[in-house]
């Protein structure tokens, strides 16, 4: 193991960023700006990740692409005390990257975000938070780690928000959430307490998705003409949300095409409808987990 290989910063569309890479050929992207990963390429595959090509990039707005790190509020329905912005703050801060700890087969890279002045004014509380990004042939992982710095007890939501590339959404299923319950934030936006329950066989689009599923504990998988990826998820994170804008709300967002939302959808990794209790000293992390399966 190589823990503290000089840090590999590059610019991407005007944002500072470190490439990760393994000898294999595998390739991330991640942008310190939200610790976002913004690309990630294993070898022998196509690009995994949706960026927007509309995405605002000069660190005004948040990035509409890659994996989002939603925190401490997931859209703006958990914490509803605090005038936090749309998924928290922490898509919207700087993070400060860590030395890469590299093996012959592995690439990890962490960055970090501590609460401070600007975080303080949302959200009153004291933390320290790491996004780690781990590449192995033909997977990635990104996991948050969190800890209460201060001296009370606070709770909040988490999402990696993920926006996967796929060549055609209305050809596109995602596997293994057979049974589980979902709130429909499209057809049950006022009333958050309304389930529904999937039937078997796989989610398929057909215009605009928000769901929220609760319970989830299967991998799932994402198949579409060209691969399948596999996703899991930490038990720590209990919920998934599944979001394609479709046609008639991606026309109304001005940082995607009028098209992208053929081309995307988001699987995220989630904990929304029981917050996370930390008390003081308490740490907590949960993570998501992509991987391609190749083709028989
Ligand atoms: O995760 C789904 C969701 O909460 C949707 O309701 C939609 O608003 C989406 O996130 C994107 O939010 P954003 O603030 O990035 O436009």
């Amino acid at each position: 193991m190589t823990p503290g290989a000089s840090l590999p910063e590059c610019e991407f569309r005007g944002q500072r960023c470190i490439e990760i890479k393994l000898p294999q050929g595998d390739r991330a992207l991640v942008s310190l700006f939200g610790a976002q990963v913004l690309s990630w390429q294993p070898a022998g595959f196509q690009e995994q990740l949706y960026l927007s090509p509309h995405s605002v990039m000069d660190g005004s707005a948040p990035i509409r692409g890659g994996v989002p790190v939603c925190f401490p509020q997931f859209n703006q329905r958990v914490l509803d005390r605090h005038a936090l912005p749309k998924h928290g703050f922490a898509r919207a801060a700087v993070w400060a990257p860590q030395p890469l700890v590299l093996t012959d087969t592995s690439a990890e890279a962490g960055f970090e975000l501590a609460s401070n002045a600007q975080t303080l004014a949302l959200w009153p509380h004291e933390f320290a938070a790491t996004v780690t990004v781990r590449l192995e042939p033909g997977r990635m992982q990104t996991r948050f780690s969190v800890r209460n710095t201060g001296p009370g007890a606070w709770r909040f939501a988490l999402a990696l928000h993920s926006y996967l590339a796929v060549n055609d959404i209305t050809q596109t299923s995602l596997q293994g959430l057979d049974g589980c319950q979902y709130w429909d934030a499209v057809k049950h936006l006022h009333e958050p307490d309304v389930r529904s329950g999937q039937a078997a066989g796989a989610v398929r689009f057909a215009g605009e998705m928000d769901r929220i599923y609760s319970g989830v504990s299967n991998p799932m998988e994402l198949v579409n003409a060209s691969a399948t990826l596999r996703i899991t998820q930490s038990a720590s994170l209990p919920d998934t949300v599944v979001w394609n804008p479709g046609k008639t709300l991606c026309a109304n967002l001005n940082d995607m095409p009028t098209d992208g939302w053929k081309h995307m959808v988001c699987v995220e990794a989630a904990r929304i409808h029981d917050p996370q209790v930390l008390t003081s000293g308490q740490s907590w992390s949960g993570w998501q987990q992509l991987a391609c399966i190749p083709r028989a």
